[in-house]
C-alpha cells in the first residue's frame, strides 16, 4: 500500500504558534517535560539562553536538525548538559531514527518512547539506576513550538471531526444488495459505501471462540511476526507498544501481507471475500500477483494518510474490531495539503493526520463538504465505520483513515471487471508506477537494473501491461474486450515517450549495423527526434 510520504525528523514547523490553553481536552496529555509553545512564553522568562549558551541563537528548527545528525551517544551526552538541552535532544523524532536504525528490523522491548526503549535496548544502564532512563526531568521555561507540536498532535481530538451531521458515504445492509445491485449503485459509477453486516459470516469476527483481538491474536500466534512499518514484531510485543504510545504523534501501524502464511493459513480460513465483489483478476497472474491483502492493527489515532490504493485497483477494508474515521475524495480531485507530482506518482502529504485535521479539514469540507458550492459540493466524502463494517473504496478514490480507537481489520485489493478498464489504462501509461508485483527470479534481474533515464522503466514492468492482456485474451476474452473499449486514449504524452524510446532505439540499431564497416552515422548530423516533428 503507497502511504503518503511522512516527514523525518525534524517534523515540519506547527501551521501556526500555538498557546496551550489549560483545562483543554489537549492538555489531557501532560505537556511532556513542562515544554510550552512558544506563545506562553509571553511575559515569563526562557531558560534557553542559559541552558543553550549561544546555541539559543539558532531557529529551533536548525538545532534539532544538527541534533539528528550527531550519533545516539553524543545525543545522550548532550542531553546531560542542561534542561534545555535535555529538552531539544529528546526529540522524538530523532531517537525513532535511531531506534529504526539499530533494531535490525526488530521491535522489542518498548518502554513507553522512542528514547527509553532505544537506551534501554542499546544503550548504557548506569549501575543501580533502575527507573533509567528517567523521564523525571522538568523543563518548564522551555517555550518552542517544533518541540511542542508533537505532543499537541498526539493528544489532539480528533472524533469531532467525524460527527454523524456530516456523514455523506452511504451505509447500505449486505444482506439487502444482490451483486447487480452492487455493481449498479456502487462499483459501475465507481463510488464508495460502508456495507453493514458485512463480517457476520466471518467466524473471526462472529464466533467468540476465534474472536480477533490483539491478545487472543497474541496467544494464538506467539511466535509469528508481522511487520510494522520498518520494523517486524510479534503480537505481544505490538500489544505493548500499542498499549503505551500515548506521546506518539503517529503511531506505528501494523500493516502486514503475509499474515495468512505466517499464521500457517488459519487467518485466512477465518474471514471471507463479500459475494458483492465478485471476481479478482489479478488473479490470472497466480504466484506473480502483487500483494493483496493486509491485516491492520493499530491504536488510537493510528491509520493512513492520503493515497490512492496501487495498480488503480479498488479494495474493501473490513473493521473487526474498533472504528476508523475515513475521509475521501474522487479521483479527479486532488485533497487540500496533499502534494503530487504531475504523473501523481509522487505523493507528499507533509504531515501527521492530526496535523492535516488541524490544519485543512474544516477548509476542506466548506469547499468539497455538503455545504460547498457548484461542481465541489460533496465531492469530499466523511463516514465512519463501525465494528462489522466493510468500506468500498473505489478505484482512484483518494482516502485517509484514522482510527478512533484501537482496531484490527483486514483489507484486499482486487481488480474486477468494474475497475479492470481503469487498472488496463494505468498498467499501459504508467508502467514505472506499476507495484507489488512479484517478479520471476529469471525477470527479476532485468527489474532490478539500474536505469539512469528519467522515462526509462524496467524491462519487468514495462511488459506486465502486455503480459496482463495475454492472460486475459487466454481466460476472460469478453472482460478483456469491454475493458478495451472503455480504455481512455493513450495519454500522448506517453505516445511521444514511446515514440522517443522507438527512435532511439531504431538510430542504436543503425550504429548496431554498421559498426566494422568503413562508413558510419555522424550523430551529430542526425536530426534530434525531439526536433523532427515539429
Ligand atoms: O488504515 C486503514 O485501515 C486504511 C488502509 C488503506 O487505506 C489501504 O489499505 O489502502
Amino acid at each position: 500500500m503507497p502511504v503518503a510520504t511522512r516527514p523525518r525528523s525534524p517534523s515540519p514547523s506547527p501551521p501556526s504558534s500555538k498557546k496551550a490553553k489549560l483545562g483543554q481536552d489537549c492538555h489531557r496529555h501532560p505537556a511532556l517535560y513542562g515544554i510550552l509553545p512558544l506563545g506562553n512564553a509571553l511575559g515569563r522568562t526562557s531558560i534557553l539562553p542559559t541552558s543553550l549558551g549561544i546555541l539559543s541563537r539558532l531557529p529551533h528548527e536548525l538545532l534539532l536538525h544538527i541534533l539528528s545528525l550527531l550519533p545516539a551517544p553524543s545525543l545522550l551526552t548532550f542531553s546531560a548538559i542542561s534542561k534545555g538541552a535535555f529538552a531539544f535532544a529528546s526529540y522524538e523524532a530523532i531517537w525513532k531514527d535511531h531506534y529504526v536504525e539499530r533494531a535490525q528490523g526488530r521491535l522489542q522491548g518498548w518502554r513507553g518512547s522512542w528514547r527509553k526503549s532505544y537506551i534501554s535496548r542499546f544503550g548504557h544502564v548506569p549501575e543501580g539506576m533502575t527507573d533509567w532512563p528517567s523521564d523525571d526531568v522538568s523543563c518548564s521555561g522551555v517555550f518552542s513550538d517544533i518541540l511542542y507540536q508533537p505532543q499537541l498532535c498526539a493528544s489532539l481530538p480528533l472524533a469531532h471531526y467525524f460527527s454523524p451531521k456530516r456523514h455523506n458515504i452511504p451505509r447500505h445492509a449486505v444482506s439487502f444488495l444482490s451483486r447487480e445491485e452492487f455493481a449498479r449503485l456502487y462499483a459501475a459509477p465507481n463510488e464508495p459505501v460502508i456495507l453493514t453486516g458485512a463480517l457476520d459470516t466471518w467466524s473471526g469476527y462472529s464466533d467468540p471462540s476465534k474472536r480477533w483481538t490483539l491478545d487472543s491474536l497474541a496467544a494464538r500466534f506467539p511466535d509469528a511476526t508481522f511487520q510494522a512499518e520498518a520494523l517486524a514484531c510479534t503480537l505481544s510485543e505490538y500489544a505493548k507498544y500499542a498499549r503505551d504510545c500515548a506521546g506518539e504523534d503517529a503511531p506505528l501501524y501494523l500493516f502486514d501481507s503475509a499474515f495468512v502464511e505466517s499464521t500457517r493459513g488459519e487467518l485466512g480460513e477465518e474471514y471471507r471475500v463479500a459475494d458483492v465483489f465478485g471476481e479478482d483478476l489479478f488473479s490470472v497472474f497466480g504466484e506473480e500477483r502483487p500483494n493483496y491483502r493486509w491485516l491492520i492493527i493499530g491504536p488510537a489515532r493510528s491509520g493512513s494518510t492520503f493515497h490512492k490504493d496501487p495498480n488503480s485497483t479498488s479494495a474493501w477494508n473490513a473493521a473487526v474490531q474498533g472504528t476508523k474515521g475515513w475521509v475521501m475524495f474522487p479521483p479527479s480531485v486532488l485533497p487540500p495539503g496533499v502534494y503530487v507530482s504531475a504523473d501523481e506518482g509522487e505523493v507528499t502529504s507533509p504531515m501527521s493526520l492530526a496535523e492535516w485535521f488541524e490544519g485543512y479539514f474544516v477548509e476542506a469540507w466548506r469547499r468539497f463538504g455538503l455545504g460547498g458550492k457548484g461542481e465541489e459540493r460533496g465531492k469530499m466524502r466523511v463516514g465512519v465505520q463501525r465494528e462489522g463494517d466493510m468500506v468500498y473504496v473505489p478505484s482512484g478514490w483518494w482516502h485517509l483513515v484514522v482510527n478512533l480507537s484501537p482496531s484490527i481489520a483486514v483489507t484486499q485489493n482486487f481488480v474486477s471487471r468494474h475497475e479492470l478498464a481503469s487498472v488496463l489504462t494505468f498498467m499501459r501509461d504508467k508502467p514505472a508506477q506499476i507495484s507489488g508485483f512479484k517478479a520471476p527470479p529469471e525477470l527479476s534481474a532485468s527489474a532490478c537494473m539500474d536505469l539512469d533515464q528519467e522515462d526509462e522503466v524496467d524491462p519487468y514492468r514495462a511488459g506486465l501491461y502486455e503480459r496482463f492482456v495475454g492472460l486475459l485474451r487466454e481466460k476472460e476474452p469478453a472482460l478483456l474486450e469491454e475493458a478495451r473499449e472503455r480504455m481512455s486514449p493513450r495519454r500522448e504524452e506517453n505516445v511521444r515517450k514511446t515514440e522517443n524510446r522507438e527512435a532511439a532505439k531504431r538510430r542504436e540499431d543503425e550504429v548496431v549495423a554498421t559498426k566494422g564497416s568503413a562508413f558510419s552515422f555522424d550523430f551529430d548530423l542526425d536530426l534530434d527526434e525531439e526536433d523532427q516533428g515539429e
